[in-house]
């Protein structure tokens, strides 16, 4: 296990900030106690049982892999813990929306990676800095059980050409792919366990391979925008503020899950997806499972 960075008092130092901005990443950072991790994957766990076959409109998949906010508890007291946002302020300042809360889970033994690709590429928000992805384990993340791997240093780059695969056993819904040979050797492995968390920037790139570990790897993955930050050409798209104020205005609110899976919840999540796939999906014919290119 690598062990964590110091935080001071919850915070990022300048030297930790400024690693992030050299490379694009920084981990391990100790964000939660490791009890509270065990708790939030015991209660990810009971939410699979309970509501895998409770008739819900989409596949439970589609609830847990994008805008889990809109629908389960569980999404928004991991997307608003002070001690993540403590880090995420110290690199988006003090105003921070939370735009989407995602679970990316491989079970033990199975084929499921993620191609190497940039976040931002389909998302409608041009190559910009002010979006911060946390990636909170749940579960062990190591190089058996497919941890995410980054490339040092390529979030200085504009969005690369992607291509899209559709494969099967990638968890991304166009199996986006980055169309640039990367070596190897450029890859570190972000290996992290329950308690820790990492920050990516939204032009890393990155990718994961497979789980051939004994346990599943369970991760939830929370993306923050400072309120600078606007769909281009000027469609509307949805975010909840969690931290200071958004003077800005380009994210429509909405309030997030108290409750599981309510009506309204679920036409909020509807509604957003429907919104955010004609963005993330433009150009290609095939709809995902996730309906959403993330
Ligand atoms: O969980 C993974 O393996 C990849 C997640 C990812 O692509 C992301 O957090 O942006």
């Amino acid at each position: 296990m690598i062990p964590s960075l110091p935080l001071t008092s919850g915070h990022l130092s300048a030297e930790q900030v400024s690693r992030y901005w050299k490379d694009g990443f920084i981990f391990p950072l100790p964000v939660v106690a490791t009890d509270q991790a065990a708790a939030w994957r015991i209660a990810f766990e009971l939410m699979e049982r309970n509501w895998l076959d409770a008739g819900l409109p989409l596949p439970l998949n589609s609830y847990k892999r994008l805008n889990a906010q809109c629908v389960m508890p569980l999404a928004w007291e991991i997307g608003s813990h002070p001690g993540i946002l403590d880090a995420v302020e110290d690199l988006l300042g003090p105003d921070i929306l939370l735009y989407s809360v995602e679970f990316f889970v491989k079970e033990p033994g199975t084929r499921h990676v993620v191609t190497m690709h940039q976040d931002l590429t389909y998302w409608g928000m041009g190559a910009i800095d002010g979006l911060v992805t946390a990636w909170i384990p749940l579960s062990p993340a190591t190089p058996a059980s497919g941890c995410m791997d980054f490339v040092r240093g390529s979030h200085k780059n504009a969005i690369l050409p992607h291509q899209d695969t559709f494969e099967a056993d990638n968890l991304l819904s166009r199996g986006q792919e980055i169309a640039v040979d990367i070596n190897q050797a450029d890859k570190v492995a972000i290996e992290l366990h329950p308690g820790q968390m990492s920050l990516h920037h939204g032009l890393t790139i990155h990718g994961s391979g497979p789980n051939i570990s004994a346990d599943r790897r369970i991760a939830a993955v929370v993306r923050y925008l400072t309120p600078d930050v606007a769909q281009e050409h000027g469609g509307q798209d949805y975010a909840i503020p969690v931290r200071g104020t958004d003077k800005k205005g380009h994210f429509i609110h909405y309030a997030p899950a108290q409750e599981w899976f309510t009506p309204e919840g679920i036409a909020m999540h509807d509604k957003i997806r429907a919104h955010q796939a004609q963005v993330t999906m433009a150009g290609t014919k095939e709809k995902g499972l996730y309906e959403g290119a993330r």
